[in-house]
């Protein structure tokens, strides 16, 4: 059995004091009593008069370069100091820390753990067959890692070029995104429940010539034959000249010229490898995501900053220390995998879980039976998997042992309260704070969280409550102005930049201002909506544009209309996202037929779900298709969603102002219909 190696733990501990540690011990002595902000945060010790976990807070937001350069000085290894800590502007949406500085991600995730505790545990993939663990110790994911970036660098993978990772949450996806960081090649993992549709137009707008993937995904005992998606995928992706192939089950799959398979290559290469040294802006990864209109957007992040952001996120808002085990449930393909599975954690020097399987599979006692077996620490996971799982009943968790727990986060989408008490007090019995996560892919981490706090201070069920250190949220009105009173709401900005913010969107800078910085010059702008209460606490009410978000999967309204107009029976069409109790949000989507068209309606309808789920994904199939003759739109002849969103809501007492809707008898037919599909 795997025990957590102490001995270095301390080791590290104090490497990572060194040079602040004589003013360390001396604010140790100075403040004995109540919250010790040095020892909480050894970087503090250089910041003066701060005492308290508000008066960190403050100073971070105040005196942000120096906190950062502290900061950053001490948990990252430089190869070259950097010169300039930030250099950025908002209202131009210009964004670069750390300039000057040079490092290898890679380095910092590994080989300096590997110096300190070689045999420490890096990963524990939970596969997705139950009690068949593996473990791979810091040195072993150092060997991988060197073995493929030996092997990308042969096969021409150059510094600069972009390689599109399609595989499920497994060791060899950490050590291909590694390698790429070892490299100096930026990585673009996608989702693999994405469709080839999906993944091509990620790879052509990446222009990735190299794919990693696996032969088949094993998931929920279910097999996805992941290759044969790649394949359909590059037939229209000329860019790609060679696939890697990891061998998940025994199967043997086509293969072609292009094609490798991954373990047989990395056989025949070191396993040393030298790392590249990169600047702290060059490019770590892309990873796409949904806006509000055209295609997804390849956000860009960057070396330095995002790393930082991660791990300092990932030590504080969830008390990770030396020797736990943390257990974040998400699937690499999103940013909290990459955050909070991958570069978080093995910053830090921690175990972290890679799950491959699902909350029910082969029972919904899944997750607390591995809490129990692994001995998890921090667990991690979505407000959509606690809700499903609270529906079959509290014997599956008590069932298992979950004292190593100390801490529950949530993340994704809103947490409803009876969702939070759940979590608290059946899972955590009362004794594991659950810390509501706010982030976006955007933000690289954690922006505002319940957690750090000082010891005592309390947690409000649902609710975000607190920015993180460097982060300073506030909320706009309508006309743009920023709003200074509490218990107030509105679109939730930052007003600083901090070192996890994404720096681009791939191919389009324009869009990233538009998107990100136009809106409220000066600021960076959410997408979200918040409250501010009376005691200054966040809470975030949801999207303010036309984003959903389904079982935690953000999704453009947009991008599935442009699937479903692709019908050749379809006039036009309209998404709406409807409050759906387990998933979040739920996919409805009101249809006109073209005029001749005689296909049964339910027929469509099942047609409208295949093309969705191929050339996007499950997920974002319409759980309801309402055949409508027409939409109410505006005079200008705009499709009027915000009221459709109140008919689905079945909230038709605020229909809202419908002076300009150019025919009232529209909104009534669509009330019918509504009413009709409900009563089926
Ligand atoms: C990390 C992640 C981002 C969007 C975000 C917001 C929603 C995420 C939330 C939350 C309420 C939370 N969101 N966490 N809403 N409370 N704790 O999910 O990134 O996939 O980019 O989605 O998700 O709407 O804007 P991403």
């Amino acid at each position: 059995m795997w025990l957590p190696c102490r001995c270095a733990a301390k080791y590290v501990a104090a490497s990572f004091s060194r040079g602040v540690s004589a003013s360390f011990l001396h604010a140790l002595r100075r403040n004995r009593s109540s919250w010790n902000a040095a020892a909480f945060m050894p970087e503090s010790s250089g910041f003066e008069g701060v005492s308290g976990r508000d008066a960190l807070h403050d100073y971070s937001v105040s005196h942000s370069e120096s906190f950062w350069a502290a900061v950053a000085r001490q948990r990252l290894s430089w190869i070259r100091p950097f010169d300039v800590v930030q250099d950025c502007d908002l209202s131009q949406g210009r964004i670069s820390w750390f300039e000057g500085g040079k490092l290898n991600v890679s380095v910092n995730c590994l080989d300096r753990h590997v110096h300190t505790c070689p045999e420490r545990v890096a990963l524990i993939w939970e596969r997705d067959e139950q009690g068949s663990e593996v473990r791979y110790t810091y040195k072993e994911l150092l060997e991988m890692t060197c073995r493929l970036g030996n092997l990308l660098r042969r096969q021409g993978v150059k510094k600069g070029d972009c390689v599109t990772i399609y595989m499920p949450t497994c060791p060899l996806a950490v050590a291909s995104m590694l390698a790429c960081a070892r490299i100096g090649a930026a990585h673009n993992v996608v989702f693999a429940g994405f469709s080839a549709e999906a993944l091509a137009e990620r790879i052509r707008d990446a222009q990735s010539s190299t794919v990693i993937t696996v032969n088949q995904g094993v998931r929920g005992g279910k097999i996805t034959e992941l290759k044969r998606t790649v394949d359909a995928a590059v037939r229209s992706c000329p860019s790609v000249q060679q696939v890697f192939v990891a061998m998940r089950t025994e199967k043997q799959v086509e293969m072609t010229d292009r094609d490798f398979v991954l373990e047989e290559e990395m056989l025949k290469e070191d396993v040393v490898c030298e790392p590249a040294p990169m600047d702290s802006e060059d490019v770590l990864f892309l990873l796409y995501t949904s806006g509000s209109t055209g295609k997804p957007k390849g956000l860009v992040h960057t070396q330095a900053g995002y790393l930082l952001y991660a791990a300092f996120t990932h030590r504080y808002v969830f008390g990770y220390h030396d020797g736990d085990v943390f257990g974040c449930v998400a699937d690499i393909g999103w940013i909290t995998g990459h955050s909070y599975t991958v570069y978080g954690p093995l910053a830090n020097g921690g175990t972290t879980v890679l799950f491959e399987s699902t909350p029910v599979y082969p029972d919904p006692g899944r997750y607390w039976e591995m809490v129990e077996r692994l001995r998890i620490n921090q667990f991690y996971g979505a407000p959509t998997a606690i809700r499903l799982l609270i529906k079959y009943g509290d014997q599956w968790v008590k069932k298992y042992d979950r004292s190593s727990l100390t801490t529950l986060g949530s993340v994704g989408e809103p947490i409803n309260t009876e969702a939070w008490e759940w979590y608290n007090r059946v899972v955590g019995e009362g004794r594991c704070p659950v810390v509501d996560t706010w982030w976006q892919t955007e933000t690289g981490g954690i922006c505002i969280a319940p957690k750090p706090s000082e010891p005592d201070a309390e947690i409000v069920p649902g609710m975000a409550m607190r920015p993180f250190f460097g982060i300073k949220p506030v909320l706009m009105d309508t006309e743009g102005k920023v709003l200074t009173s509490n218990n107030t709401s509105g679109a939730l900005c930052m007003a600083q930049p901090w070192p996890g913010m994404a720096r681009t969107i791939h191919n389009n800078h324009q869009r990233f201002i538009e998107t990100y910085f136009q809106p409220y010059p000066g600021y960076f702008f959410t997408g979200d909506g918040a409250y501010r209460s009376e005691k200054g606490y966040y809470q975030i009410t949801g999207r303010l544009d036309d984003v959903i978000n389904v079982s935690g999967h953000r999704i453009g309204t947009a991008e599935i209309e442009d699937v479903v107009n692709q019908c050749p029976a379809v006039a036009e069409s309209a998404v709406i996202g409807y409050s759906h109790s387990i998933k979040g949000q739920g996919v409805y989507a009101f249809v006109v037929l073209k005029k001749g068209v005689d296909i049964q309606e339910a027929d469509i309808s099942k047609q409208l779900n295949n093309m969705v789920s191929e050339k996007i994904a499950k997920y974002a199939c319409p759980e309801f298709v309402q055949f409508a003759k027409r939409l109410p739109k505006t005079r200008s002849g705009k499709i009027m969603r915000r009221v459709l969103r109140k008919v689905v809501e079945c909230d038709l007492d605020s229909l809202g102002d419908l002076s300009t809707l150019d025919d009232p008898a529209a909104v009534q037919e669509i009330i019918k219909g509504h009413e009709k599909l409900l009563s089926k």
